[in-house]
This record gives C-alpha cells, structure tokens and sequence, in this order.
C-alpha cells in the first residue's frame, strides 16, 4: 500500500466515526428514562417519594419536580432533591396521600441547555 492509500483509508475512517457519532450530538437532550412510581402504575398505598432518572446528568438550576392530585392541587412536599453523586436523578418526598389519580411534572436543564419537561401520572387505588 502506498503512503497515499494509507492516509485515504484513515481519513476515511475518520469520516465514518464522525458520521457515526453526528445522532448522538443532536440528540444529546436528557430525557426521562426511569420513574418511581412508573409511569401508569397503580399502588395501594402511598409511595413515600417520587424519583425521576435522567438518561444523562441534567443542570442544578431551573429544576423542578411537583406532583399534582386530579383537582390540580400541588401535593409534594416541595422538597426535590438533586442527588450530588448522580445528577440525573432527582427526587421529592410526599405526604400520605388518598387514593387519587396523580400527575408528575417535571423541568430539567440538560447539558446541551436545553429545558426538558415532561409529566406521567400513576394512580393510588384503595387496598
Ligand atoms: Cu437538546
């Protein structure tokens, strides 16, 4: 092979590489991967907290996490939390609530700078 063929086949890769990885910069937004509750469960009793785990750490500023009952009553105990060694994910603690169906709400800023927000629900059925 010749020292021109060489660079060619290098270059080449290297195209390939770039071309590869150009989805995952488009895309680089975190979204929502994982929930407790998940999202449509149905409990029988009240769950203590509600996390949220991103699929890449997301900003500390601008975050929000609220739970919401079907009157529109905000029912968190405004507490959320960033977990420090795990930035994707986030929490906030709950009152003992009735059987309800309830939305969760949430905003992060993720690492491209782009605001994210989404909401489930999941319902709490008398045992
Ligand atoms: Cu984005």
């Amino acid at each position: 092979m010749t020292h021109y063929q060489h660079n060619k086949k290098i270059w080449g890769l290297a195209l390939f590489v770039a071309l590869a990885m150009l989805p995952s910069l488009s895309f680089a937004h975190a979204k929502m991967v994982r929930s407790s509750p998940e999202q449509d469960a149905v409990l029988t009793e009240s769950p203590k907290q509600v996390d949220v785990w991103f699929d890449d750490k997301v900003g500390t500023e601008y975050k929000a996490l609220a739970v919401i009952d079907s009157k529109g009553k905000r029912v968190d105990n405004k507490d959320l939390v960033q977990e420090t060694f795990d930035s994707a994910h986030l929490y906030t603690t709950l009152p003992l609530l009735p059987p309800d169906t309830y939305t969760v709400r949430y905003r992060v800023v993720s690492i491209d700078t782009h605001i994210v927000t989404g909401k489930y629900q999941f319902t709490i059925k008398a045992p």
